[in-house]
């Protein structure tokens, strides 16, 4: 009883520090039939309070972790959250503190999946993006890309590519743009789930992952494969982005992003190509056409799900 009354005063507090904090489904339970008790904090109480709460998140991420490891269903409603970054008050400041990437987000106890506000180095005004909090033991970061249903259309050009199309919520490729300037800022993994059409599931992880800017047609650097689905992207190292517009390929005869569908860093093809149209079903699509991971499914087959994440390197837990 004692370790929930400190819970539950630790993330009221936290929400009063925090201003504008939202508290998530496990700290909501926590907190029903309370009243918000208000705070007076030392420096050294605040001090306190965040290594506890860092604590806490720690546990909670690793209980989620272990639930989803033993087959518990944890329960992931209300994933909209968007936290606008705080104004400074003090004009005298010139750093105002914001977050940068959804590792920052995680670090500082938001740990629900959902829309945020980042700064980004180069815009001027907070992006959204979407945190993947869950996979992996937590701060699979930023997702970039996802296909669950086709509700949008990805024969895009390459400006489309370029500034981003679709719906966080849904599918959505983020922005060539957006995702070059992330990954050039910071060093970043990447890790692509994906599952077929008997939801059976595998990932890819690449421990390099940048996008070279406009001027490079946002060439692919990727390397160091683990995973379960097989490495169907290092063929495509060092290969620029193509679409149907923008012909970047290396084979001479073919516009191989009009043969095959969307945007990709195509080569002579492609052994990958998750933004190829999407097919209501997996087998017997027309050759290479659909969302493709050859060493997965095969290059005949469209799977059902995916998603491209990054996260900063050197997140262990
Ligand atoms: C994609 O758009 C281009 C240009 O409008 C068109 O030529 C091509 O057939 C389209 N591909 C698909 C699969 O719709
Ligand atoms: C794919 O097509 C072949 C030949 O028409 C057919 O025998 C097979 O059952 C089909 N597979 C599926 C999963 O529909
Ligand atoms: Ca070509």
């Amino acid at each position: 009883m004692k370790v929930w009354s400190l819970c539950i005063i630790v993330l009221s507090c936290f929400g009063a520090v925090f201003g504008q904090f939202q508290l998530g489904a496990e700290t909501a339970a926590i907190a029903i039939g309370t009243d918000t008790p208000t705070c007076e904090l030392t420096a050294k109480a605040l001090e306190d309070i965040r290594e506890t709460k860092a604590k806490i998140v720690d546990v909670i991420t690793k209980l989620k972790a272990y639930a989803t490891s033993i087959g518990l269903e944890i329960p992931t409603d209300e994933p909209e959250v968007v936290i606008t970054p705080e104004e400074p008050t003090d004009t005298t400041e010139t750093r105002p503190v914001v977050f940068t990437n959804c590792k920052d987000i995680l670090d500082a106890g938001y740990v629900t999946d959902g829309v945020y506000a980042v700064t980004i180095e180069g815009y001027d005004s907070p992006v959204n993006v979407y945190c993947d909090m869950t996979t992996d033991f937590g701060g699979w970061t930023q997702v970039f890309q996802r296909r669950l249903d086709g509700s949008v259309d990805f024969n895009r050009t390459f400006d489309e590519y370029t500034v981003g199309f679709g719906n966080l919520l849904g599918e959505f490729w983020l922005g060539n743009e957006l995702i070059s300037t992330i990954t050039m800022t910071t060093p970043m993994e990447l890790r692509i789930d994906m599952s077929d059409f008997d939801d059976v599931s595998a990932f890819a992880k690449y421990n390099t992952f940048r996008l070279d800017g406009v001027n490079k047609n946002f060439r692919l650097n990727v390397g160091g494969y683990e995973g379960t689905a097989g490495n169907s992207l290092g063929y495509h190292h060092k290969s620029l982005f193509s679409t149907f517009d923008s012909d970047n390929d290396v084979s001479p005869t073919r516009n191989c992003a009009l043969i095959h569908n969307g945007g990709w860093w195509f080569k002579n093809c492609l052994r990958s190509n998750l933004n190829g149209v999407y097919f209501p079903e997996g087998f017997n699509v027309s050759y290479a056409e659909g969302i493709e991971w050859s060493r997965f499914r095969g290059l005949r087959y469209s799977l059902k799900f995916t998603e491209m994440k990054i996260r900063p390197v050197s997140n262990e837990i």
